[in-house]
Formats: structure tokens, sequence, C-alpha cells
């Protein structure tokens, strides 16, 4: 199979919320030697991305978004393995996690695995994370940068809160943010260092905030 063929099963399988099209076309794909984050980006990302406008349109609701989800998680699954890094993790720490109040963690799973795979120490905090336990880590794991992704016009509040609790606690480290109510306005306005909209940009990114 050609690699436009993969990238098309992958963009269908989380378009037509089929885990097993999903699974079976990420091994084709990791099989081909087509790079992860191309396959993430060009195929399921794609496939997500019509997701969101059918589910926008309501063409299709909740359920199926869930079910697009776990088909996309499930090719993730395959990917993961691939975007480790095989050499010791030394570019620096990275805290990242989604804010309080939001479940929404693919993106954010996106990124994390770009990052770890491009020779980041990744500390995931998961979903769901209160804003005191972003900066604990930070603090802890003496990180670069702290990551925060917030998928909704409700908790992108939460991006600033992290960093206002960062100011009060003096803890000091370069700051991320993405998600679909984030942009480069919003993380200008709460004196974040840099706004993401894709897992693709997150590596050279983090390498920018870092090399100051
Ligand atoms: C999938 C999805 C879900 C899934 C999530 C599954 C999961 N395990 O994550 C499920 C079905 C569970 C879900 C639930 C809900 N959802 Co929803 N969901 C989506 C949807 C369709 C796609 C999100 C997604 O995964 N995209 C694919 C990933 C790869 O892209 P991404 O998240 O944008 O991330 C990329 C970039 O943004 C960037 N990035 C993102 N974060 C970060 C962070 C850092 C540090 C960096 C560097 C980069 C970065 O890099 C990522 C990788 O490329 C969006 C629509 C949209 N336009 O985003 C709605 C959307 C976010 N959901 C929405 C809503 C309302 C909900 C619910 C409240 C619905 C309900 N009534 O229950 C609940 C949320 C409950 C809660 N408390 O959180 C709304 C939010 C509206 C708003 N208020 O702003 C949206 C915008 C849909 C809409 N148009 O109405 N949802």
């Amino acid at each position: 199979m050609d690699k436009k063929s993969i990238l098309a099963d992958l963009k269908m399988s989380v378009e037509t919320w089929d885990v097993e099209l999903a699974k079976k076309s990420a091994q084709q794909a990791v099989d081909a030697g087509i790079a992860p984050g191309e396959a993430v980006e060009k195929g399921l990302g794609a496939g997500m991305e019509t997701i969101s406008q059918k589910f926008d349109a309501a063409e299709i609701y909740l359920p199926q978004v869930l079910a697009a989800s776990t088909a996309m998680e499930a090719a993730l699954k395959v990917f993961e393995p691939h975007m480790k890094g095989n050499s010791v993790a030394t570019k620096g720490t990275v805290v990242i996690g989604t804010v309080f109040g939001d479940i929404h963690e693919i993106g954010k799973n996106v990124v994390a695995a770009m990052l770890t795979g491009a020779g980041y120490k990744v500390i995931d905090l998961g979903r769901d994370v209160p804003i005191e336990n972003f900066v604990d880590a930070v603090r802890q794991n003496k990180a670069d940068v702290v990551g925060a992704s917030a998928l909704m016009t409700t908790t992108v509040i939460g991006q600033k809160e992290i960093l206002e609790m960062m100011k009060e606690e003096n803890v000091v480290a370069k700051s991320i943010f993405g998600g679909a109510p984030c942009n480069e306005e919003w993380v200008a306005s709460i004196g974040g260092d840099a706004y993401c909209a894709s897992g693709g940009e997150a590596a050279a990114l983090v390498a920018k905030l870092i090399k100051g």
C-alpha cells in the first residue's frame, strides 16, 4: 500500500470511528516507515477535523465524537512506542496537562508523544488537572517549560491561573499553550510565552523557548 492510501485510511478510520481500521492502518504506517508525526497530523488529525466540523454542524452528536476519539486513541497507542526517542532525554523537561474542568486529552497526548519523541523528558499530568498540580510539578521537577491544553471557552482561564500561581509562588518556567479556544492574542494577554496550534510545531517551539 502506498503512503497516500495509508494516510487516507487513517483519516477514514477516525471519520467512521472504525477502531479496527485505525489499528490496522496505524500498523501499516509504521511498517511503511511513515513518520508518526506525519501520520498523526495528515491522517488521524485530518479525520478529527472532519468530526469537529460535523459536530459543529450538528450532523453528528457526542456519542459519535466519543467513538471517533476511541478510534484515534487506538491508533495513537500503535504509534506511541515509535514516537519515543531512543536516546536519553536530555533536551529539557516539560510538564504538560489539560487544565482543571476539561477532560479533552487527545491533543495533549499528541503533543506529549511528539515532545518525547523529540528527546524531551515529559511529565504528563493527565487531564482535568488542578492548577496547583501544574505548579507543584514544575517546582519538583525543575521543569524548563510548562504546557497546558484547554479545549473549552469555560476552561481556558485555567491557563491564566497557572501563570498567576507560578508568579505568586516564584516558580519560574517558560510556558506554552494550545487548544481550540486558545490563540496568540490570548496567550499574549495572559503573559504566556508561546501559542502552539498543532503537535507538529510543538518541538520546535519548545526548543526555541528553552534557548531563550
Ligand atoms: C474529541 C472531542 C471530545 C471528546 C474528547 C475525548 C478525549 N479523550 O479527549 C469527548 C466526546 C469526550 C468530548 C467531550 C466534551 N466536549 Co468536546 N470536543 C471534541 C472535539 C470534536 C475534538 C477535540 C480533539 O480531540 N481534537 C483533535 C486534537 C488532535 O486536536 P486539538 O485538541 O486541537 O490539539 C492540537 C492543537 O490544538 C495543539 N494543542 C492542544 N493542546 C495543546 C497544549 C500544548 C501545551 C501544546 C503545545 C499544543 C496543544 O496541538 C494538538 C495536536 O495537534 C472538539 C472540537 C474542536 N474543534 O476542538 C470538541 C469540543 C472541544 N468539545 C466541546 C464540548 C462542549 C464538550 C462537552 C462539554 C460536551 C458535553 N455536552 O458533554 C464535553 C466536555 C466535558 C469536559 N468537562 O471536559 C466544545 C467546546 C465548546 C466550548 N465551550 O468552548 C468543542 C469545541 C465542540 C464544539 N464546537 O462545540 N469532546
